[in-house]
């Protein structure tokens, strides 16, 4: 363990003036198979992978393309999914700008969903941005607008930050990381501990959080689509590995704070907050007093706009943590209205 840990670091510094500051990979576009890599799930468009070397393995990376139905307004969305969800999650924001014609690009991050799902990895947001402009690279995209929800609204973050030059626009919605769990007190719990609630995931478990975080203690049959979607990596051939990189990401979102990093945002940024959301990593395990002090998001969506150079808020003071599911109409409503209206 510890020598190959040496020889990955050596590997790593005698190539460092070689680094490249993207994925290199190749698309592959022919069939998959439904059952991808532990998900078992139909997704609205076709599935493509993008295959590419990291951290010293052959990894693919799941994403659909989707290119608008009739006449092309020249711009293209990426859409990054939460931690409880798959780019197959985001059909309803797809079918809506492709409407307006949009292209979309919709990837399920390294150990997410149907993509790889390395054990070995480290886990890093800016692994992740590193990945995915390497795909957008790939298909040969310059430009994009970030549309990030959740775990995908904090690597929305990170993104901009790492390749500004390549984010027009940028849009979260009801981020994870929006405040600094551990600097708040939220005690560092280790991957082991993580790993057993993962371990206990159920339908009754994901459900009722997703309940209360999400949909403000209200349900509807068309939710459990997305409950039974997670439970089938849960379930699936690569559950162990799933497992555990879903213990590695809590890791990653509590390690890797974004919240001292607004104001060097560069892009246009559209905040949007269901405020009854309560979604706080660690609120389960912190005591009483420091949990009564995150997930506030009538305040945290407030303060990080304020934060951003170039922001405008979007409030939902009745919806939970995910508004484009819960109310797509008001959503989408408001999130044309900013992508539809540039100063440049
Ligand atoms: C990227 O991959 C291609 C094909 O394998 C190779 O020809 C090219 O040199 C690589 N580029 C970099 C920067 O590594
Ligand atoms: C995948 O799901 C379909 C139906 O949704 C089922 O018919 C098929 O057997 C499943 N495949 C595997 C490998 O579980
Ligand atoms: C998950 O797997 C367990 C054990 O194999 C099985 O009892 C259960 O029905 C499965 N649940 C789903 C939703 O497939
Ligand atoms: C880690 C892993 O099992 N990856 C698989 C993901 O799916 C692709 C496409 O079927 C396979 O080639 C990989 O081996």
């Amino acid at each position: 363990m510890k020598l190959s840990f040496l020889s990955t670091l050596s590997v790593g510094l005698l190539s460092a003036g070689l680094v490249a500051s993207q994925a290199n990979g190749t698309i592959y576009e022919g069939s998959v198979a439904e059952d991808l890599n532990g998900s078992n799930f139909t997704y609205p468009y076709p599935v493509k992978l993008f295959k590419f070397e990291s951290q010293l393995e052959d990894l693919e990376m799941a994403f659909m393309d989707i290119r608008p139905k009739s006449k092309s307004n020249g711009r293209t969305a990426i859409l990054f999914h939460g931690k409880n969800f798959c780019g197959a999650t985001w059909e309803g924001t797809i079918e809506v700008l492709m409407a307006e014609g949009w292209r979309i690009i919709v990837p399920d991050q390294i150990g997410f969903c149907k993509s790889s799902k390395p054990t070995n990895y480290q886990f890093s947001l800016h692994q992740f941005a590193w990945n995915t402009r390497g795909l957008l690279d790939a298909l040969d995209i310059d430009k994009v607008t970030v549309i990030g929800h959740s775990m995908g609204g904090m690597l929305s973050t990170r993104f901009s930050l790492q390749y500004p030059e390549t984010v027009d626009d940028l849009v979260m919605v009801n981020a994870v990381g929006w405040e600094d769990y551990v600097q708040k007190g939220v005690p560092y719990i280790s991957i082991d501990k993580t790993w057993a609630t993962e371990s206990a995931s159920s339908f009754a478990s994901i459900k009722g959080y997703e309940k209360t975080a999400y949909y403000v203690g209200e349900w509807e049959d068309e939710y459990d689509t997305w409950v039974n979607m997670l439970l089938n990596i849960y379930n699936g051939s690569e559950r162990e590995n799933y497992v555990k990189i879903q213990a590695q990401i809590v890791d990653m979102v509590l390690t890797q704070p974004i919240a001292h990093y607004f104001g060097d945002i560069q892009a246009r940024t559209l905040v949007m907050v269901g405020e009854q959301d309560i979604t706080a990593i660690g609120s389960t395990w912190a005591s009483d007093d420091v949990s009564a002090t995150l997930g506030q998001f009538d305040v945290l969506g407030k303060t990080v706009a304020s934060q951003i150079p170039n922001a405008q808020l979007v409030r939902f003071p009745d919806l939970g943590h995910a508004p484009q599911i819960s109310h797509p109409k008001r959503f989408h409503r408001a999130l044309l209205r900013f992508l539809n209206k540039r100063g440049n």
